[in-house]
């Protein structure tokens, strides 16, 4: 998690893009977003109509496992029903081999749901949630403020201010609704993205700069808000939070730890092994995977065969999906998942079904590999309009909110702004602080060389 960690994912990223694997123009492939789900039509009688859980802990047997991947729910095939007549609306877009496969989540069962694209609320059965206007409008307030510092960073990087930025844009459902599940002793690990996340945990919006601009290596104190440091090494954060919470339940305690990965992650030995500890020591983990329907230029089919929740079944542990841009859905099945694993149930995998609507970060062109068609069918489920539409069919929000909002938000961009410019560059030297709590003679050796070439410039001080 170094700026030079940093850099080279900027060069890989490139190298990636560039690869003759990757579709070219030409051959892009466009996607639409899953039709409506039916929620409040489960008929499973299970804890979700997409979960997988297993009581016991233990993985089911084959047999059901295949009954359940081929039942033909109700709801499951009236929404198949609902997309095939969408997709005869469509013109059918020319894709690369694997088209089947490519489109396997969007004819998946039914994901939790409880706020319709419309803003609609809608019940279900297995995920009751009662919510005051108030809360509403809190949640409301996260999402915009985090995409209003968002997009404030993007525009620093292109000011040339950060060396990179991922943004989060259209991830703020899942990120607000899962980070507002949590209790303040609960422990998160997150990936480079998850700056939603970091803003319900209190952690200072301009700290999760730094790292961005070059000027350190995380930039806040993981323990200060339970929020541990940004991880780019794609997946290793799932064992450390696998490790952790084992740590967790040898103590004692009773906290949830939230691992957060993404789709392309999930392709991870890392998060193979992490499945596997945290399954076989029912540790209190819950992994909230936001399936942003990419992993740079590679789409979601090209890392699963299944949907992604599916996946726990053969651990041994529940999986769910939940729509992604429903805040409401995301906030009633993390703390679901939350509290199941507080209880030692072991861990639960939430698999939240949404899009990322930007680059994959600032040194990405999505328009390289993915259809704007995609893009337009995504931007009509976008989570922060969804919410706003229901606090309207609601009345839960007046103007003065609105206003009061808007005014905050240019607050927060100006002292976003601010902080970058008056960011001090750290010494040279302090690169090699923090490495090893004892030292380390190689570091010692590199440290002098260091000093050496910096004594070399005339300019330099004490010359
Ligand atoms: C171990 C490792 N391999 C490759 C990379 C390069 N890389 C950076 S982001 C990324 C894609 C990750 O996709 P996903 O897990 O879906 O998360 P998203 O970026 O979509 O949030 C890759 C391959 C890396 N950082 N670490
Ligand atoms: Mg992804």
């Amino acid at each position: 998690m170094t700026v030079e960690s940093t850099s080279r994912d900027t060069a890989r990223s490139t190298t990636t893009q560039e690869s003759t694997d990757r579709p070219s123009a030409g051959r892009t492939r466009g996607r639409t977003a899953e039709g409506k789900p039916t929620a409040g039509k489960s008929t499973s009688g299970k804890p979700g109509p997409t979960a997988t859980k297993s009581a016991t802990g233990k993985p089911p047997a084959r047999k059901a496992t295949a009954k359940k991947a081929t039942a033909g729910k109700t709801a499951a095939k009236k929404s198949a029903a609902k997309k095939t007549s969408a997709s005869k609306a469509s013109p059918k877009k020319a894709a690369p081999r694997g088209t089947a496969a490519r489109t396997a989540p969007a004819e998946g069962p039914e994901m939790v749901q409880l706020l319709t694209p419309e803003g609609e609320r809608v019940e279900h059965p297995d995920y009751p949630l009662t919510i005051s206007h108030e809360e509403l409008r809190g949640l409301y307030r996260d999402m915009v403020l985090s995409r209003r510092f968002d997009a404030e960073a993007t525009a620093l990087q292109r000011q040339g201010e950060l060396g990179l930025w991922p943004s989060m844009l259209g991830q703020e459902a899942a990120q607000i609704g899962s980070g507002r599940a949590l209790r303040a002793d609960d422990y998160v690990f997150p990936t480079y993205r998850e700056h939603g996340v970091a803003w319900c945990r209190g952690v200072d919006p301009t700290q999760l700069l730094g790292m961005f601009r070059g000027v350190n290596h995380g930039g806040w104190d993981p323990n200060s808000n339970n929020f541990h440091l940004y991880t780019i090494v794609i997946g290793s954060q799932t064992l450390h939070a696998a490790g952790y919470a084992m740590g967790v339940a040898k103590d004692g305690g009773d906290a949830a730890v939230m691992a957060y990965f993404g789709d392309g992650a999930s392709s991870q030995g890392d998060v193979a092994e992490a499945f596997t500890f945290a399954a076989v020591y029912q540790a209190p983990v819950v992994f909230f995977c936001q399936n942003n329907q990419w992993a740079i230029s590679e789409p979601t089919e090209r890392q699963t065969r299944v949907p992604l929740y599916q996946r726990a079944q053969g651990y041994g542990f529940p999986g769910l999906r939940v729509d992604g841009n429903d805040v409401l859905a995301v906030l009633a099945a993390t703390r679901a998942a939350a509290e199941q694993t507080r209880s030692g149930q072991g861990p639960v995998l939430i698999e939240a079904f949404t899009y990322r609507m930007g680059a994959h970060t600032t040194s990405d062109d999505p328009t390289r590999y993915r259809r704007q068609e995609e893009l337009e069918s995504w931007e009509a489920r976008d989570p922060i309009l969804r919410l706003r539409r229901h606090l309207d069919r609601e009345g839960a929000a007046d103007e003065a909110f609105h206003s009061a909002l808007e005014a905050e938000s240019d607050t927060l961009a100006r002292r976003v702004r601010e902080s970058i410019r008056t960011m001090p560059d750290p010494e040279p030297m302090a690169m090699f602080d923090h490495i090893y709590a004892d030292g380390h003679t190689l570091v010692d050796e590199e440290r002098a060389e260091f000093a050496g070439y910096l004594a070399s410039f005339a300019d330099h001080e004490g010359n």
